[in-house]
């Protein structure tokens, strides 16, 4: 097939949009097999259907790189304690925040939880994302944990979309190990990644490295069996403190490390060093009410690719819409509408291990977005407006 009457928003480099103004994109069987202006089409692709896309804008499919979107229950009560003045620390403390969330999702079933996931999954799609991150982390026990695993690779059997999974055993201390951080990690977290390793239900290894959570030397324990099995890391670092977990991140090797609100410059040098993404969640940073925003002048500075991601969960960022993860971005970051863009495309792609898309170039997956836009500023400007016209998955409309 042949998209034609196309604007096309490459993202080729990372200068610019690299915009062709009438362009033209001959898909593959699941590829790009040639993007380009109309006047320079191949005659290869001259015969192919061709499909007109009336001038609309044409983007790389959105990708969200970081979700806890399988979960049991919600959390609007929490939601309600801490509009009448709790804090999220002392929610979490007082065992509600995650924990509630565990006790809701060890109690769900498989069908359950796989339904609920679906109506958040849903409307990502309906935004056009096709590849959704998703982390275990409220089981916290091995049956759970799996049972999360499991449910989140059912979501790529019955929706048009591609998951990715992060093993997030260490996300909190359950209520049966309260006090014994270290006794969780290498009775239930350790072993519950060999058993989700053996059941190739892991793609990645993630922690939540905070106060509130697991310090670095319980990480780096869960970091080391991970690397051992060959898996590629990630970490939840420096969201409400600084407790090194970026310069952890770093040393390791991580593919991103995300929130990073409280990261230094030094944390960004030391990310830009090793490669690794700064993932930027704006959606938990204004759920929350921080005011510490992240260091994006100094990523910029240092050249740190920077991802965005909606970081759908129930307590900190109950968010379902990437557009509205843009916005915030820019708005409340002073992130760029481009910088925007290519968090939620190639660069949240190299959050996941650096595969084949996020950008418009032959050989690159056939994911992409028709948009009823002018400009591709226009994603990141409009608050709460889905201008989707329609998502290409795997070259199929
Ligand atoms: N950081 C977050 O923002 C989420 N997890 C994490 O490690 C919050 C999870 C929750 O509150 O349920
Ligand atoms: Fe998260």
């Amino acid at each position: 097939m042949l998209l034609t009457n196309a604007k096309i928003v490459t993202l080729q480099d990372n200068q610019d949009y690299g915009l062709i103004e009438d362009g033209a994109i001959a898909l593959g069987e699941e590829q790009i097999a040639w993007v380009g202006p109309a006047a320079d089409v191949p005659d290869t692709y001259l015969n192919a259907s061709a499909h007109d896309l009336g001038g609309r804008l044409v983007t790389p499919a959105l990708i969200d790189c970081h979700t806890h979107i399988v979960f049991g229950g919600n959390r609007a009560a929490e939601f309600e304690l801490r509009l009448n003045g709790a804090s999220y620390e002392e929610v979490a403390r007082a065992g509600g925040g995650i924990i509630s969330t565990v006790t809701a999702t060890r109690s769900a079933t498989e069908q359950e939880l796989l339904a609920d996931a679906l109506t958040r999954v849903d409307a990502l799609i309906a935004e056009g994302v096709t590849l959704i991150e998703v982390k275990s982390g409220y089981g916290l026990d091995q049956e759970t944990e799996l049972k999360m695993l499991r449910v989140a690779r059912h979501i790529a059997q019955v929706r048009p979309v591609d998951v990715r999974t992060s093993f997030l055993g260490a996300h909190a201390v359950p209520p049966e190990f309260k006090g014994r951080p270290d006794a969780y990690i290498d009775d239930v977290c350790i072993p519950t990644l060999h058993a989700a390793h053996a059941e190739g239900l892991v793609d990645a290894v993630d922690g939540f490295c905070e106060g509130i959570a697991f310090d670095t030397a319980q990480i780096s324990r869960v970091f080391d069996v991970a690397v051992r099995l060959g898996l590629p890391l990630k970490l939840h670092a420096e969201q409400l403190s600084n407790i090194g977990g970026t310069q952890l991140a770093a040393k390791y090797g991580a593919l991103s490390a995300d929130h990073v609100e409280y990261a230094t410059d030094t944390d960004a040098e030391a990310l830009a060093k090793s490669g690794t993404v700064a993932v930027v969640l704006p959606g938990a940073f204004y759920t929350l009410r921080e005011t510490q925003a992240p260091p994006i002048q100094s990523f910029r500075d240092h050249g740190v690719p920077m991802a965005l991601a909606t970081d759908c969960n129930p307590g900190s960022s109950p968010l379902t819409s990437p557009l509205l993860a843009m916005n915030m971005a820019c708005t409340m970051f002073r992130m760029t509408p481009l910088e925007a863009l290519l968090g939620m495309t190639a660069h949240a792609a190299m959050a996941l291990g650096g595969i084949d898309r996020g950008r418009i170039v032959a050989g690159a997956r056939a994911d992409l977005c028709v948009w009823n836009a002018q400009h591709p500023s226009e994603l990141a400007y409009r608050i709460g407006f889905n201008p989707l016209h329609q998502r290409i998955f795997k070259g199929s409309l």
